[in-house]
């Protein structure tokens, strides 16, 4: 085996490991709430399904200060959230992130989010092996409905 073709094989067995890593998080119906002026704090809603077992345990955004993962629950009566340290996906279950459930909380908003506009996120997850991937969603900006 010549070494020109070793190195080729090397190359595409590591492209080949590579894109086995990268199983990219399916992330639909993704939108940003339009923020009032002034309004300092965000929330981003979206469906996440994996098609294996991983974490989202980190996001940010250049629109804010920090992103956190938030779950709500009514408990008599009353909301609650709740800031939460991942948000565990099972393979092929999509997760749902919306208003009254979970949802990432955009604090230290830089501007307000105006309707029409958009907001992009990096999301960190990672999987059981603690194999960190990161993608990227550009959210459009939405009036509450
Ligand atoms: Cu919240």
């Amino acid at each position: 085996m010549s070494a020109t073709y070793r190195y080729i094989t090397t190359f595409f067995f590591l492209l080949f490991l590579s894109s086995l890593a990268q199983a990219e998080v399916m992330i639909s119906d993704a939108w940003v709430r339009a923020t009032a002026p002034g309004q300092k704090v965000g929330a981003a809603y979206m469906t996440l399904q994996s098609p294996q077992a991983v974490k989202l345990f980190y996001a940010e955004t250049k629109s804010a200060d920090e992103v956190e993962i938030h779950s709500m629950t009514m408990t008599n009566g009353i909301m609650k959230m709740r800031k939460l340290d991942d948000l565990a996906l099972q393979p092929n279950k999509p997760e749902k992130l919306a208003p009254g459930g979970f949802h990432l909380m955009l604090f230290g908003l830089k501007a307000p989010l105006k309707a029409g506009d958009k907001v992009t996120l990096k999301l960190c997850f990672k999987d059981e092996k603690d194999q960190v991937t990161h993608q990227e969603v550009t959210l459009p900006i939405k009036e509450a409905y």
